[in-house]
């Protein structure tokens, strides 16, 4: 039997009265807004944390009910969950080592469990045998360790009635369901969540893809939290604005939310709108025993990456069923914690850019100073970074002794000797005559830049996707890409100079690096295709030089792949 409260608090019942008058208005506390969201990016890095009962069955949270476990199954969970190790200091604990600022933790996933004692459900941790209510652990422990408590709160919610959709993956209807009833209960639990736990640094919604939940229902959501709590940040999954897994939104209107979440990628370089890559420490969001686990360089590439592209990082953790989080997940995060010891002021607090991110590395920028993260190369070769409108006064190696650090009217050469080149990073800091947040960003190749292309063609795109088409392979941007159709062999792709051009060199980057077994490159000679050059594996960093050849029209032909090959970059240079 549903428990309710009966009055409405004070601050809720006039949200909704102010609702009522303002539902299509401007978002309210916009300044508020604007502070909260600069002090939350100045943070960088947080602890994402997905975790419940379901952690005891190894598989997905949410998306395993009805799927690997059986609904019946999945729904009674919480009945035998008892994670007598939990220990919300200890958690908090080690988000601090980690150098993270934030943390967002699922109060309710897609499965409806509520890790909190709501007033609204009986399917909370007060029906467990744990009866300890997680989120009030966790924010008093957050606030003591200086940690900022965020929720992530699921729209969608394949367990309660009134939610018209079913688990697995919402295929199923509901018999009985009523979406206005569901969208109280939503706006009960989400201002119950900042009464007792907040305030809160972030709401992070999540399913708002499905049908029942509409463009209204995000619009009249994010202006009632508002107006509970002026200076909370809410994510662009609020309303439907979401472009997918990219996680950007083009309206800056309610709809969109406060920022773009792109998941499981690094977000493209923007300054305009703030944004924040969301990622799992291994491949499940929930807890799985040797799940793969990122290395050290991929979590901290990842975080500078990121970082540089102006983006924060929400890096994710999942707990196992007796509370702990998984020590060897625990060691990671206290390695990246160590390197953030070292380099964290060139990471919280300052700006991407103005060198955007790319193969090379990244940069950061705060003041006057200009922070370079240097990726190593192939052949350790010197990095010339384009020009800016800058003068540096001055250069510190902060992970080597000796760098040649040389401004000239190309560009700013940076010459590392091999043995002073950090397997992470080269971390160097420049020291700028003027504001470097004020430098207009530029891209970086390591090559120069390549030959532009005016046109590209494929023999085979993705379900015929724009958004797969050959194109994305000469854009210049790592996380675009030309895809082709599942079980795909062999493919090729064209890029069409416009007139006979000089190229000895090419570069590629192999997404979903390995696919691709057998390549040449060619080039049109009269009717006839030649090879400048053949190969076996790409991977996601493929430079080659070959014998100049004059010529207007080349393609990488694949000639055999494991599964349909896709390319985000396709380059080719003059010399
Ligand atoms: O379906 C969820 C998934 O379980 C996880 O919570 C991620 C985290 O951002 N969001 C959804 C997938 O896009």
């Amino acid at each position: 039997m549903q428990k309710f409260i009966q009055l409405m608090s004070l601050r809720r019942a006039v949200a909704a009265a102010l609702l009522f008058v303002f539902t299509l208005s401007i978002p309210l506390g916009a300044s508020e807004t604007e502070s909260a969201l600069a002090d939350w990016q100045a943070k960088r890095f947080g602890m994402f944390i997905h975790w419940g009962p379901v952690s005891a069955k190894v598989t997905e949270i949410g998306w395993s009910r009805g799927a690997q476990v059986p609904a019946s199954e999945y729904d009674q969970l919480y009945k035998t969950f008892d994670p007598v190790r939990f220990d919300a200091d200890e958690w908090v604990a080690v988000a601090r080592e980690a150098g993270m600022k934030y943390l967002v933790i699922t109060s309710k996933h897609h499965d409806g469990f509520c890790l909190f004692d709501t007033a609204y459900s009986d399917y909370d941790i007060m029906g467990s045998p744990f009866k300890r209510d997680i989120l009030a652990e966790l924010s008093a422990a957050c606030r003591s360790g200086g940690v900022e408590f965020s929720v992530y709160y699921s729209i969608l919610d394949w367990y309660h009635p009134d939610y018209p959709l079913d688990s697995p993956g919402g295929r199923g209807k509901k018999a009985a369901h009523n979406m206005a009833r569901y969208f109280e209960y939503v706006k009960n639990q989400t201002s119950e969540i900042i009464e007792k736990y907040g305030p809160l640094g972030l709401y992070w919604f999540d399913g708002e893809w499905e049908k029942p939940w509409t463009k209204e229902h995000g619009d009249a959501l994010y202006l009632f939290l508002k107006e509970i709590q002026p200076s909370l940040v809410i994510n662009n999954r609020v309303g439907k604005a979401r472009h997918g897994m990219a996680g950007t939104s083009k309206q800056s209107n309610l709809n969109a939310g406060d920022y773009d979440t792109p998941e499981q990628r690094i977000g493209g370089f923007s300054r305009e709108r703030p944004w924040e890559t969301c990622m799992t420490i291994c491949k499940q969001w929930a807890w799985k025993p040797e799940d793969r686990m990122k290395s050290l360089e991929e979590c901290l590439r990842t975080l500078i990456h990121v970082v540089g592209g102006d983006g924060n990082f929400l890096f994710n953790v999942g707990p196992m069923p007796d509370g702990r989080i998984e020590p060897r997940q625990v060691e990671r995060l206290r390695e990246m914690g160590r390197w953030l010891d070292t380099f964290g002021d060139c990471v919280y607090g300052t700006r991407g850019g103005p060198f955007m991110p790319g193969k090379w590395g990244a940069s950061t920028c705060k003041e006057e100073k200009i922070n370079l993260f240097v990726f190593r190369a192939p052949h350790d070769a010197p990095l010339l970074l384009p020009a800016i409108d800058a003068k540096i006064v001055a250069t510190k190696a902060l992970t080597a002794e000796t760098v040649r650090v040389e401004q000239r009217d190309d560009g700013i050469l940076l010459d590392i000797p091999a043995q002073n080149r950090d397997a992470i990073a080269t971390v160097i800091e420049l020291t700028v005559d003027r504001e470097a947040f004020a430098i207009e960003p530029v891209p970086v190749h390591r090559r120069g830049k390549p030959i532009a292309v005016k046109k590209t063609s494929a023999s085979n795109v993705f379900q015929g996707r724009k958004e797969y088409d050959p194109s994305r392979a000469a854009d210049d941007n790592e996380q675009t890409r030309w895809a082709t159709d599942s079980g795909t062999k062999s493919a090729w792709i064209e890029l069409d100079l416009g007139s006979a051009q000089r190229v000895s060199a090419a570069w590629i980057s192999e997404s979903y690096a390995g696919r691709v077994q057998a390549f040449t490159i060619d080039y049109l000679s009269g009717d006839q295709w030649l090879p400048c050059c053949k190969g076996t594996t790409l991977g996601d960093d493929f430079e080659v030089v070959f014998d100049a050849v004059n010529a207007r029209r080349f393609r990488l032909n694949i000639t055999s792949a494991t599964e349909g090959p896709t390319i985000a970059e396709f380059q080719l240079f003059g010399r």
